[in-house]
């Protein structure tokens, strides 16, 4: 057996709690949204039966409006591990925010890799429930895009694409920080960016889950990728044999696409739009790489130009660039604003793959595989050197390896 492959399935074992996965032990001790997603890719090739309670398990906290919260804590973690915890979100056991929707996408290929009909039918209405609760509650820039009513829910939490709309947030004050005791403070946010986050999610948790603040953005991260689980859950209801379905989720996947082209699209980039000022925001983050996801993404060629280019050097630096590297705020180190994740890398991996870039998709994932088993499975790392940072033994990172090792060479 490669030794990698025993080093990172030896890291889902080591942060699987009986029913769910952790990112961390140390630094995310809960089951996260997105993270779960991602852990079921990998988990697929170890145990398809682990993999799909890890997103029934997530799916058991799905709330009666649709939505699927961000984090699903653990009782048997002490309160005091994570902040903000459950006391903080007064929600039964979950956040009230959400992540970006990768389920479908997880949830089809833990299917394809070993076909569970009654896994499918079970979780076919609950992710139908979750992208209406987006379309409806979310649209509220009325343009067909899902907004995002906080950094956290993009899964890019610093990002240099926040700076904006966060300005005109007063920071809360009088909490303790956990992520410090576990993460270096040159990597992690700032305190006044975390005090932000805390008012952001105080507000929102005070209107019962339902007025946002002052943060309301249309993410292009967070757009394509409900685009592309559309597309997936076209899939699973032609496997359901429900055509008429899946003809009506591939529509919906045309009118997201549609909608980032007309808002988003500015220049050869996808940038976020912050709806309270109409103002679309300059920064080129990773998270407008990944309309690239799109198999008919018409600008494909100039976003590609852009991925190539100066500003993420795709192939010639370690990952995907959480930020662009020209820019003056580009940070290795610190979280979102410079770093390379690997969710990042294996999602553009999948987009090149779709447009047919076989030679720079082998690249990159050889890059990943080499650099993940190097850094003992790094949340995080520096896309110039290499080097880890954040949380190690971290279970996307270890789950996207298994993933990666898992596929041919050179296709999808
Ligand atoms: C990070 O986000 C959490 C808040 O959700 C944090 O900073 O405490 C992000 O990297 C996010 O994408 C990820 O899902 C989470 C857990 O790995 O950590």
């Amino acid at each position: 057996m490669d030794v990698t492959w025993g080093r990172a399935a030896a890291v889902l074992d080591a942060n699987w709690l009986g029913s769910s996965t952790v990112p961390s032990r140390s630094l995310y001790p809960h089951q996260w949204s997105w993270d779960s997603a991602f852990i079921a890719l990998g988990l697929r090739h170890l145990s398809p039966s682990r993999a799909r309670r890890e997103l029934l398990t997530l799916f058991s906290a799905q709330w009666r409006d649709g939505r699927i919260p961000h984090i699903l804590f653990n009782p048997d973690t002490p309160p005091e591990a994570y902040f903000p915890g459950p006391d903080f979100w007064r929600a039964r056991r979950t956040s009230g925010l959400v992540q970006p929707p990768v389920h479908a996408r997880a949830v089809l290929a833990v299917h394809e890799t070993d076909p569970d009909r009654t896994f499918l039918a079970t979780l076919y209405p609950k992710l139908r429930a979750w992208h209406e609760y987006l379309r409806t509650h979310r649209d509220a820039g009325g343009r067909g895009l899902a907004a995002i009513v906080h950094p956290w829910e993009s899964g890019m939490d610093n990002s240099p694409a926040w700076d904006g709309p966060l300005s005109r947030v007063t920071p809360s004050a009088g909490f303790v920080r956990r992520d410090l005791q576990h993460g270096a403070a040159a990597d992690r946010p700032s305190d006044e960016d975390y005090g932000r986050y805390v008012r952001l999610a105080a507000d929102y948790r005070d209107s019962g889950y339902q007025d946002p603040g002052a943060f309301v953005v249309e993410d292009p991260g967070f757009n394509a990728l409900f685009a592309d689980a559309e597309l997936a859950l076209a899939a699973i209801a032609e496997e359901l044999g429900l055509p008429a379905a899946a003809a009506a989720h591939r529509e919906a996947a045309a009118r997201v696409e549609k909608a980032m082209q007309e808002t988003l699209w500015d220049n050869g980039f996808f940038f976020a739009r912050d709806v309270r000022t109409g103002v679309r925001t300059r920064e080129y983050t990773c998270a407008g790489l990944l309309p690239l996801l799109l198999p008919d993404l018409a600008v494909a060629p100039a976003l590609l130009a852009t991925a190539t280019g100066p500003r993420f050097r795709l192939g010639r630096v370690h990952g995907v660039p959480s930020h662009d590297l020209t820019a003056p705020e580009f940070d290795p180190g610190r979280y979102w604003r410079g770093p390379s994740w690997s969710n990042v890398g294996w999602l553009v991996r999948q987009g090149l793959l779709r447009h047919g870039e076989h030679a720079l998709a082998s690249r990159l994932r050889d890059d990943l595989v080499e650099t993940a088993a190097r850094t003992d499975f790094a949340e995080y790392v520096d896309p110039l050197t290499g080097a880890g940072h954040g949380a190690r033994s971290f279970g996307w990172t270890a789950a996207l390896t298994l993933d990666l090792l898992a596929q041919p060479a050179a296709v999808a």
